[in-house]
């Protein structure tokens, strides 16, 4: 039986490119098949349970706009809450999902009230996942809503909280594990410091990599064959963020032992807080061999905060999917909606639509990607650009075989002048718009 929030919905139809539908797709079709694989199989959308079902809309300035029947603390609230994910899910034709468990369990008095109400609605969700084939993404652990967490989790000065949040942390794996999630996410909300008045950050890092090190530890004990993920963010809520990027994140990764147990979770806003383009973080983490799954979401380039807003920049994904197909696409990982409404967005049906809009647009742009990679439009360019490296001289002075020495003498009995060549930029550029 249907709850009746969104009304009498049905499943979202393909109805190309010309439909003035809003609840209609006009690029997104499961089917279609890209680079011989189904689109769906490529983009692996998974629906955020925080954002859509749980956040209420608040501001530093005000606070819910948003009026669910299931905002309450109770577990048949959290049921209603899962029934109308469910709905949207189902209609959305998404094959995933992800939560925090406290999205998707009361808030209890303590460590065991927490754990079962976590147990009663995983159980509930096991059943809703049987019955429409949906699956979980990820599942994390929120370790940073409740005041007991305001001076870190894993790196609070008071040993009781790190406790706390690996006991936390030790059951939302289990809850992963028994949904079959296919990754588990650790994004460092409040694993950060405001001033080195109050910090010991030598202890603190040390705190976040030995914490760490227990849930790579964990996974193995239970056997749960999904992907740990790290997701960077540079700063909000905490000033200096321990996770910054992705960069930032392998050093921290390496310096601890688990550059090979851990990969990223890179989201869109938090490349662009960063400093970055989402494509330098995602090119960047296949580089170092440590990619895992997108956030995918849009940052407001003015205002400096995580505006977490529904993608809709065709060119800018089109990038993005370049970079994962290159790196040969999702494994374990996906396209998670980590984005928002706006707070005036009030009405259930801007829910479905900001989702079909941001689905639309991931289609498009890994259409355009796959074309481009095709075409060999930019890695053509590319690869003339490095082709002197293919020359034999160049591979000794690159392999080891040449000291400085060696180098030098090569340059003087050569008499080696190079040459400057066009770096083409605004010829790629407008290389990729033909593709847009
Ligand atoms: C917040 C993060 C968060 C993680 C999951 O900025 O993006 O939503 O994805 O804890
Ligand atoms: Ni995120
Ligand atoms: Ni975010």
């Amino acid at each position: 039986m249907s709850t009746g929030f969104f009304g009498d919905i049905s499943r979202i139809e393909y109805k190309g490119p010309d439909s003035t539908d809003p609840l209609s797709f006009r690029y997104y079709q499961p089917d279609e098949q890209v680079m011989g694989k189904r689109m769906e199989d490529h983009l692996r959308f998974a629906v955020a349970y925080w954002h859509s079902f749980v956040w209420p809309g608040g501001d530093p300035f005000g606070g819910q706009t948003f009026e669910r029947p299931w905002f309450g603390d109770t577990v048949a609230d959290a049921k209603l809450k899962a029934d109308v994910a469910f709905e949207m899910f189902s209609a959305l034709g998404v094959p995933y999902y992800c939560f925090h468990d406290a999205d998707i369990r009361p808030e209890g008095q303590s460590f065991a009230q927490n754990t079962k109400n976590l147990e009663t609605m995983v159980d509930y969700l096991g059943d809703k996942m049987a019955a429409t084939g949906i699956k979980l993404l990820w599942g994390t652990a929120n370790l940073f809503s409740h005041r007991r967490f305001m001076s870190g989790a894993s790196t609070n000065p008071d040993p009781d909280v790190f406790a706390f949040a690996a006991a936390t942390v030790k059951t939302c794996i289990d809850a992963t594990h028994k949904l079959n999630g296919e990754n588990y996410v650790l994004w460092g909300g409040r694993e950060g410091y405001e001033t080195l008045l109050n910090t010991n950050m030598e202890r603190e890092l040390d705190q976040l990599g030995r914490f760490l090190n227990l849930v790579v530890e964990y996974k193995h004990k239970i056997g749960f064959k999904g992907a740990i993920l790290i997701e960077p963010k540079p700063q909000e809520p905490t000033k200096h963020q321990y996770d910054y990027d992705v960069a930032t994140v392998y050093g921290f990764l390496k310096r601890y032992g688990l550059e090979d147990e851990v990969r990223v979770n890179i989201e869109q806003g938090h490349a662009i807080l960063a400093g970055h383009s989402f494509e330098h973080e995602l090119a960047l983490a296949n580089a170092l061999g440590i990619f895992g799954s997108i956030d995918m979401n849009r940052n407001d380039y003015q205002s400096g905060w995580d505006t977490d807003q529904f993608p809709n920049n065709v060119p800018e994904m089109a990038l993005a999917y370049y970079h994962v197909l290159q790196g040969g696409g999702f494994t374990t990982g996906g396209t998670n909606f980590d984005a928002k409404l706006r707070r005036q967005s009030i009405d259930p049906e801007d829910l479905l639509i900001s989702h079909i809009s941001g689905m639309d647009c991931c289609a498009r742009g890994l259409m355009a990607a796959a074309r481009m990679i095709e075409d060999g439009a930019l890695s053509d360019p590319l690869d003339e650009r490095y082709a002197g490296w293919m020359d034999q001289q160049a591979q000794h002075m690159f392999n080891g075989d040449m000291g400085l020495d060696d180098i030098a003498a090569h340059v003087l009995q050569n008499d080696i002048n190079p040459r400057a060549r066009s770096g083409q930029q605004e010829k790629l550029e407008n290389i990729v718009n033909r593709y847009v």
